[in-house]
């Protein structure tokens, strides 16, 4: 295929901090790596502030700025709008882009409510049904360690699943000094480590398994509950002044839950794990066998499997950096590693894939919809001395 058989892709951005970054990392370099039937043109980039959107466009690479969000979805150059705003601005901007016939990716969690979620999964399925798609950016299913997880358990090669650990650690506010961000106010995050990093261990649970949590009990913690007003932010901490403000979200959330299939789960999400960076873990045991992943050494896959013998038997570190794994081929020679930005990249390639075959991308806002309702039971759950909280379905 040479270029000019590939139509162009119009994507409008709208935020530019650190997820905004991270989106526009992968628009850029997808196309570069993977043969896309589409070409994506980092059309617009969105921001209030016209002097800081348009120094973030000229970094970033976008080729024009908007200080309003609605005159990107207005614009005819845009096939598919890309939404990195904090929670609260989700569902009004999706659902106008989606109304507007613009595809739609959107961060995670989806939204703040499940009231909104319901909204945007149900604006998506009447979208989809004029053609046009839409998808929650749960970027870690694109991890290739998480593909093969996902596949090794769909061959049966774990057997029946009976336990489903999951931890999220950070610490990035661990320091009581830490000023706060929007991260850390419910009217703009919905939630706090429970919705931020919670959801993505909740959605990759669910997504490696093939189950869905069925019922769960919770716990939620704010350790910290006032915090120095920041005077200048970062990617996601920032410098904090001498005037404080109250944090209204959960630093902490622990909480156990049951899956379709019969699986236990034990959840953790916080951001009070000092030392632990972006340590997302996953152990997952079945009947047959056993595996392991964590982010901060994401480019391995740990595996038993129980069908050994003994004397040799021990979990196996797989190295997934071979171009039969998920996505590797595309890179670098096998054993040279991704990273962080890879995951968007990935997700770019998928929903740009799936828009020019006309089919719906996964995780679908209906996914994310679940994964919000999931969120909500812990919530209530947690507001209830831990009561077991059934999921609605
Ligand atoms: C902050 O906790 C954060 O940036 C999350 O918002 C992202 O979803 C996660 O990928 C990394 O951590």
């Amino acid at each position: 295929m040479t270029s000019v058989n590939r139509p162009p892709l119009g994507v409008g951005l709208i935020g530019y901090a650190f997820m905004g970054a991270a989106h526009s990392q992968a628009w850029r370099t997808a196309p570069h790596f993977f043969d896309l039937p589409l070409r994506p043109r980092l059309t617009v980039l969105a921001g209030r502030n016209q002097d800081a959107v348009t120094d973030a466009a000229e970094r970033l690479g976008w080729a024009s700025t908007e200080t309003d969000w609605r005159r990107v979805i207005q614009r005819d150059d845009v096939d598919l709008v890309d939404v990195c705003t904090p929670g609260d601005t989700h569902a009004e901007i999706a659902i106008a882009a989606l109304e507007a016939g613009k595809h739609v990716l959107c961060e995670k969690p989806l939204a703040n409510t499940v009231a909104e979620a319901e909204a945007m999964a149900e604006a998506a399925e009447k979208a989809a049904a004029r053609g046009v798609r839409s998808m929650v950016g749960f970027t870690y299913r694109r991890v290739p360690a998480i593909g093969l997880a996902r596949k090794l358990v769909a061959d049966g090669r774990l057997g029946d699943i009976r336990h489903v650990r999951a931890q999220y650690l950070q610490d990035w506010i661990a320091d009581p000094a830490a000023p706060m961000s929007w991260r850390l106010e419910k009217d703009k995050a919905g939630s706090g480590a429970l919705g931020d990093i919670g959801a993505h261990i909740v959605d990759l649970t669910q997504y490696i398994t093939g189950q869905t949590l069925t019922g769960v009990s919770g716990m939620l913690e704010t350790f910290v509950k006032e915090r120095p007003l920041p005077t200048s932010s970062g990617k996601l901490g920032g410098v904090g002044g001498s005037e404080t403000g109250a944090v209204t979200v959960d630093d902490a959330a622990v909480f156990m839950g049951r899956f379709t299939g019969g699986a236990l789960g034990t959840f953790e999400a916080t951001r009070f794990a000092l030392g632990r960076k972006n340590g997302l873990r996953i152990e997952i045991n079945g009947s047959a066998g056993s595996l392991a992943f964590d982010f901060e050494d994401m480019n391995v896959l740990q595996f038993f499997d129980g069908a050994e013998p003994a004397e040799i038997a021990g979990f196996r570190r797989i190295i997934v950096t071979e171009p039969e794994h998920p996505y590797v081929g595309a890179w670098w020679p096998a054993g040279h590693g991704l990273g962080y930005e890879h995951g968007f990249t990935h997700q770019v390639v998928d929903l740009v894939n799936a828009v020019a075959a006309g089919k719906d991308p996964t995780p679908s806002f209906a996914d994310g919809l679940q994964v919000q309702r999931v969120l909500a039971a812990v919530e209530r759950s947690a507001g209830a001395g831990s009561a077991w909280t059934e999921i609605p379905r």
